[in-house]
Formats: C-alpha cells, structure tokens, sequence
C-alpha cells in the first residue's frame, strides 16, 4: 500500500481530476439532473468510510465495527424524515435506478401491471421502458403527454381503469411542468394501485417549497440526492403516512427489497454525504437556492423564447427547459448539443414529445438552471445566456439530420468539420469563460 496522496501514486488519474475540475470551472454545466455539492460533501466522500462493510440496518448488522456508521446511517435518515415529513425512510439505494427496481421488488411480482409516462415523452428508463428490465419483467402500460406538452390525465385515467395496474409512477427526467400529484392520486386511489412518486429532479424544489410535495399523495417517494438536492450521487427511499396507512409493512417491505433484496453493503461514504447535504438543504440559504433555481429557469425561457426559440409547453415551472428544435430540422439535437459544448455550455440531447426522430438523434435539447444558481448566477447572467444559446442555435441552421443510416454519417462527418470553424462559437466562447471566472468555482480546490 502506497501512503502518498493521489498525485505522486497515480499522476495519470490525478490529472484526469484535476482537468475534469477545470472543465466543471470553465464551461456553463447545464444539463439539469447535474449540480454542484459543497466541499463538505466532498469531503465526506473522500473518506475511511468506503472502507467498511455494514450490510443490514443501524443496529441490525451482519458485520461487526459498525459503531460509527450506525450513527452516521441515524442521522442521515432522521434527516431525510425531517425534511420530507415521512415517517420513514431508506437511504441506501446506490442511486436511483436501483432505487426504483427496489420499489418494483417491494410491491409487485413480475408480471403485474405498472403505468408510467413513457421515455420519449419525458418519463424515466425505470418507470417501465421496453429495454430496461422494469419494462422486460413488468407489463408497460405507458402514459404520454398531451400535444401541447402536459401530462394526459384523461389518457392515465383511461388507462388505468381498463388496465387496472398494480402501481403507477408521477415523475419524469424531462418534463417542465409541476406534475399533477393530487390528480393521479385520484386516479391511483380509483383502481386501487400504488402511487409512487420519482421526484429525483425535483427534490430539492420540493424542500425549497417551489413545487409542490408529493408526500400527501403518494404511498412511495423515490429521489436521487445529486440533482436539485445537491447532495452525492445516491438515492433515497421514503414511505409516507399515506403509504403505511394502505399497508404497514410497507417501509419493512422497502428495506427488505434494498437488502437483501438487491443490494449488498451500503456505500458508508456516500450516507455520511447525504447526511451533510440533507443538513444543508434544511437551511434558509437552501430554501433561496430553490427559489432563485427556478426564478433563474423562468428568465432563460423567456430570453429563449423572446429569441425565437421553441419551449416544449411554452415555458417552465421547474429549473427545466426543453427546447423543440424540429423548426430547424429533426433530429437535430445532437447538433444542437455538439455546437453548445463547442461554445462552452453543456447540454443534453433529448427526445421531445411525439418525437419525429429517435432517441438516439432525438429532436431537442434539455436544460437547466441547478448548477449555475449554485454558481450564484441570478437572471442577468440567463438573459445572457439566453442570446448565447440562440446565437449557437443560427450556427446549426445550415446543416441536415437524415434519418438514413449512410447518409446520416456524411452529415455528421460534413457537420463536424463544419462547425469546428465557426467563428461565432469561438466568440460565444470566449464569453463564457470570462463568466464562468465571474462566478469562481471551488476556488480552494487546486488548480490543473
Ligand atoms: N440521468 C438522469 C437524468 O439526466 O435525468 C436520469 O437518470
């Protein structure tokens, strides 16, 4: 064993860190479900805790050692009850997609029927898609949007009654519009299912008080803990009074499902983060992160739209945006996405309702405002922004997306050789650098 730190045992990795923190430093990071944790969630990270094996629950160990990492699992999922208002919680799912397949194990048997929006209208791989295994051991009855964009209630209503599903998912990774829980809790209550809410985009909106909480309504609450909440990658597992009301072994069931049901140790580490980040966001500075997050989402829509560009239902209530691009073209998304990162703003490609293209050349982009705010950038920065974007956009006006396979690798080819001159991106460029050095990033971390 090497006692020396990173940089003299491994100066390859270590420069790959240091280069990713300066990309994180240079660049406007804007895909939504991305943020920014503080140093002492970084810190908790990087610690002796990844060291120990402590399958089981506090107090209920198969190991011994387990002291320290009781107390610390205590207080993360004291906190995590606290600032939801559930009355139980789980807070060792490795991230959410695990988390998700834990809520299958704990209520369903394979076969049985569940209802999600499906993938290309915004709705989640776990929540039912063809190729994920919820979908392959689960009977899919997806839902959609309507064509302007908003959740088709009628359709889920109509759906369930005749389908009579055994749960049935609210939550999306692409979806701009406060997500009507007390609608589908209607519905679920109806047929008698489950309702369970992926809130992993929204979680930290939620305790910030800008969107509304699921937790009246849903039996399951599921949210990762590095989006909005701002935490390290990791999920957690909420059963609410509404949930224990309909079955009191319900939180027994979510643990058992976790471990031994499909997980081994729990990442000590990653529970001390979540700990130190759920201690943040129970702060009044949280609470203005929320606020300012979203009041910042609103002012890029309106910069976009004021230039032309189109909004997936015309704006946003969340720190989303989804920008249709098919007035250019479709499929252009992955041009879109390509142009953007040339001037220093990371996105993300995105189906868009009724997409016309595929998810892999999908029509769209996605967006968002979580890790700038944490930057500290407020609405001036998004007005500029804003023209940034729509500016990069006239640089992909000139190009074509086909859909046919050999005739797509000669546009990309001609695309890619195309844009990398651009003069127009280079400037855009040089004017995100110089914002992103407005707003330091870890100013105490090295630099590369
Ligand atoms: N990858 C996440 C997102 O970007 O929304 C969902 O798993």
């Amino acid at each position: 064993m090497t006692d020396s730190g990173i940089e003299q045992a491994d100066p390859e990795v270590a420069q790959a860190i240091l280069k990713e923190l300066e990309r994180q430093r240079n660049t406007l990071e804007m895909i939504p479900s991305e943020n920014f944790t503080s140093l002492a969630v970084l810190e908790a990270l990087g610690t002796v805790l990844t060291n120990k094996y402590s399958e089981g629950y506090p107090g209920k160990r198969y190991y011994g050692g387990n002291e320290f990492v009781d107390r610390i699992e205590t207080v993360a999922i004291e906190r995590a009850k606290k600032l939801f208002g559930v009355p139980h919680a789980n807070v060792q799912p490795y991230s959410g997609s695990p988390a998700n397949f834990a809520v299958y194990t704990a209520l369903c048997k394979p076969g049985d029927t569940i209802m999600g929006l499906n993938l290309t209208d915004g709705g989640h791989l776990t929540h039912g898609w063809k190729t994920s295994a919820t979908g392959m051991f689960f009977n899919s009855v997806p839902y959609h949007v309507r064509a302007d964009g908003y959740i088709d209630l009628d359709e889920v209503e109509e759906l369930a009654t005749r389908k009579r599903p055994r749960m049935i998912w609210v939550g999306a990774t692409a979806y701009t519009r406060e997500f009507p829980f007390k609608e589908l809790a209607r519905i679920a209550d109806g047929v008698d299912a489950y309702l369970v809410a992926d809130v992993s985009h929204i979680a930290g909106l939620i305790i910030a008080g800008v969107h509304a909480s699921p937790v009246p309504y849903a039996h399951i609450v599921m949210t990762t803990t590095h989006k909005t909440l701002r935490g390290p990658r990791g999920a957690l597992l909420l059963v609410t009074d509404k949930g224990l009301k309909r079955d009191p072994e319900l939180a027994d069931k979510i643990d058992k499902a976790v471990f031994p049901g499909l997980q081994g140790g729990p990442h000590d580490n990653n529970t001390a983060a979540i700990a130190v980040a759920l201690q943040e966001a129970s702060t009044p500075a949280f609470k203005q992160y929320g606020e300012q997050t979203v009041k910042n989402s609103k002012a890029l829509a309106g910069s976009l739209m004021t230039r032309g560009l189109k909004l997936v239902t015309d704006g946003t209530d969340n720190h989303m945006i989804l920008v249709d691009l098919t007035p250019l073209g479709t499929g252009m998304g992955m041009y879109a996405q390509d142009a953007l990162e040339l001037a220093g703003i990371v996105v993300n490609k995105n189906t868009i309702p009724k997409e016309p293209a595929s998810p892999f050349y999908p029509s769209g982009i996605r967006l968002g405002t979580p890790a700038l705010t944490t930057r500290g950038m407020r609405e001036p920065e998004m007005e500029m922004i804003g023209a940034f974007i729509a500016s990069s956009m006239d640089e992909i006006r000139p190009y074509t997306m086909p859909m046919e396979k050999e005739a797509r690798r000669e546009a990309i080819k001609k695309f890619r050789s195309g844009i990398s001159q651009s003069s127009k991106l280079k400037e855009i460029r040089a004017e995100t650098v110089e914002l992103c050095r407005r707003f330091p990033l870890y100013p105490e971390l090295p630099r590369a």
